[in-house]
Order: structure tokens, then C-alpha cells, then sequence
């Protein structure tokens, strides 16, 4: 993407009491964005939630909760934090403007404005916003797999238990290998592994298809599925499916000495509510255990 397209096309939230403000702003961003509006606090952080704009334009002298207090409940909120907050503002004083960045604000203009000043500093903090946006991305994702990364498991299974916790729900997960990797590597070539890689995860992807499922690549040929909000029978379910879609894949085998096909093994384990007695580390142990077994007892299956 270049430099002009990460700059255009974005979703602009304008904030201000004055009807007025809201015009001239519209008019000078329409062309090139698309723009939504709130006339008070309550309102815009509604709106925020529900549109995910890329960028806020915020008034701080509001009836009610003004700029500054709507900056800082936006950067308090985790869905939120992260979208760039330009005040557009009556206020000229330094103060006004160094309690604004203290706030969050990534930039400050004063009104009277400059439209085109106004239009230039929006695209450039929205180029700003996309390359972080690109750079989280790319550190969370695994490069060979397009799956998720280990990092990103950990984040989000500390998370994920913590709100499993509270809900009072159960969360699982399953530990897979895929079997006989060295010898595959050996007989066909690290480049066909890697290709064999990218399959079994594509493969492995479509078994879990809820919003909240978590596939990531916690190793070499090594991968964990997190399913949180699933008990044990629903686990054993996606695993069964798992089996059934790698072997489907019927990726050619010949140097394993267990299957004529690329398999793989697995590790199940599910923590029921109330789960505040151990941790995620303890689940992961558990699958590890039973993959360790699965491996033991033949490959090719999955174990409890
Ligand atoms: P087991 O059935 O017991 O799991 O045997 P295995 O050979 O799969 O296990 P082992 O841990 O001995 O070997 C894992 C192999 O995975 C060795 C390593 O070269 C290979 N591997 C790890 N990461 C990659 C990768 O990114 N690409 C390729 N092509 N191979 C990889
Ligand atoms: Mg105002
Ligand atoms: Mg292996
Ligand atoms: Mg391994």
C-alpha cells in the first residue's frame, strides 16, 4: 500500500456541541473519508465503540463530559485505546494543549483552523495509525503459517482464562505435533516441510471456527489450539476433526514409519469453572502430558 492510500479512505469520528464546527469539518474531510459525528461525550464514546473509527476529532469545551474527560475514558477503554485523538479546539493556551497530549491526544489545533492544515495532520496521523496497526499485526502473526504466534497465544490465553474465570465457563485446549516431522524433512526436502506446514495449519484452521478459537504455532511443527468456552466432549470433537481433516489432506508420507500420510498427535485438556484453582500454565502441562502419550501409544490419535 502507498504512502497516499494509507492516508486516505479512513472512518473520522467528529466530536463537538457546536453543529457548526461539525459542518465546516464534514465539508473539509468528506472527499477523501468517511465521517461520523456526536454533539456530546456520551454519545461520541458510544459511537466510538460500536464504528471503531481510525481517527477521533475532538472538541474540548463540551456541555456535560468535556474533551478531556472523554480522551481519557477512551484511552481507559482496552477496545479504544488504541484509536489516535486529535482535538480541534477554541482553547490557544500551551496549557490547554500540553494537559491535551498529557491526555492522549496525538495532536492539537487550535480554531480558527486551516482546512487544509486540518485535512494534511488527519492523513498523516492516519498513515501513522495504519503502519502500527500493520506492525502489531505482523508481531503477533507467524510468518510461515499466517497463523498466530506463540507471543500472541500467550496473550491471549492469559486473557482468555481470566475471562473464562469470571464467566464461570470452561477452557481447553489441544496440543498437536505433527509426527514423523524430521523424517519428512529428510526424505522430501525443507522446502516441501515447509509447504506441509501451511497445509496442515490451513487444515487444522478450519476445525475451529468460532470467533474466540486461537490457533497458534507454539513451536517448530508444533501447534495449540486454545478453545476457550468449550468443556471436554466439545474438545474431543474438534481433535476427532482434526485427525479427519489432516488425513484428508492425504500429503504422501513414505519415509514415517507409523502412517503412509502426513498425521499428526495430540494433547487435550480442559479446565472446568471454578478454574481459579490452577493456571494456564497447568493446562498447558496437562496437553503436553497427553500429547506425550498420544506419541507413545502410536501417533495418529489424540489422548485425554
Ligand atoms: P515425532 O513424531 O516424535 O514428533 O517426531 P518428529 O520428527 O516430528 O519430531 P522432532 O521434534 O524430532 O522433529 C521436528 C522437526 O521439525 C525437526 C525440524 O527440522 C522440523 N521443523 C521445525 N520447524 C520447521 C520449519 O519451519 N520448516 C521445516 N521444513 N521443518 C521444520
Ligand atoms: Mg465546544
Ligand atoms: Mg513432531
Ligand atoms: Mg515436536
Amino acid at each position: 500500500m502507498s504512502w497516499t492510500d494509507l492516508a486516505r479512505n479512513g472512518r473520522i469520528l467528529v466530536v463537538d456541541d457546536a453543529m457548526e464546527n461539525i459542518q465546516i469539518l464534514h465539508h473539509a474531510l468528506r472527499d477523501e473519508h468517511e465521517v461520523l459525528f456526536a454533539m456530546d461525550g456520551e454519545t461520541a464514546l458510544q459511537i466510538a465503540l460500536e464504528q471503531q473509527p481510525d481517527l477521533i476529532l475532538l472538541d474540548a469545551v463540551m456541555p456535560g463530559m468535556d474533551g478531556y474527560a472523554v480522551c481519557a475514558a477512551l484511552r481507559g477503554s482496552p477496545r479504544l485505546q488504541d484509536i489516535p485523538i486529535i482535538f480541534v479546539t477554541a482553547l490557544i493556551q500551551p496549557e490547554d494543549e500540553t494537559r491535551a497530549l498529557e491526555a492522549g491526544a496525538v495532536d492539537f489545533i487550535s480554531k480558527p483552523f486551516n482546512v487544509a492544515v486540518v485535512r494534511a495532520r488527519v492523513r498523516s496521523q492516519l498513515t501513522i495509525k495504519r503502519q502500527a496497526d500493520a506492525m502489531r499485526e505482523l508481531s503477533m502473526t507467524d510468518g510461515l503459517t499466517g497463523v498466530a504466534n506463540r507471543r500472541s497465544f500467550n496473550d491471549t490465553v492469559d486473557a482468555e482464562w481470566r475471562r473464562c474465570a469470571r464467566a464461570g465457563m470452561a477452557l481447553s485446549l489441544i496440543m498437536i505435533d505433527i509426527d514423523h516431522f524430521k523424517l519428512y524433512n529428510d526424505h522430501y526436502g525443507h522446502q516441501a516441510g515447509d509447504a506441509c506446514l501451511q497445509q496442515v495449519s490451513a487444515a487444522m484452521k478450519r476445525c475451529a471456527t468460532r470467533p474466540q478459537d486461537l490457533l497458534a504455532r507454539y513451536g517448530g511443527e508444533e501447534f495449540i489450539l486454545l478453545l476457550p468456552q468449550e468443556a471436554l466432549d466439545g474438545t474431543e470433537v474438534v481433535a476427532a476433526r482434526i485427525l479427519d481433516e489432516v488425513r484428508k489432506l492425504a500429503l504422501p508420507h513414505a519415509a514415517s514409519p507409523t502412517a503412509p500420510h502426513i498425521s499428526v498427535s495430540m494433547g487435550l485438556a480442559s479446565a472446568m469453572p471454578p478454574i481459579d484453582s490452577s493456571d494456564p500454565s497447568t493446562l498447558i502441562r496437562t496437553a503436553d502430558a497427553n500429547l506425550y502419550r498420544a506419541k507413545q501409544t502410536g501417533r495418529n490419535r489424540y489422548c485425554i
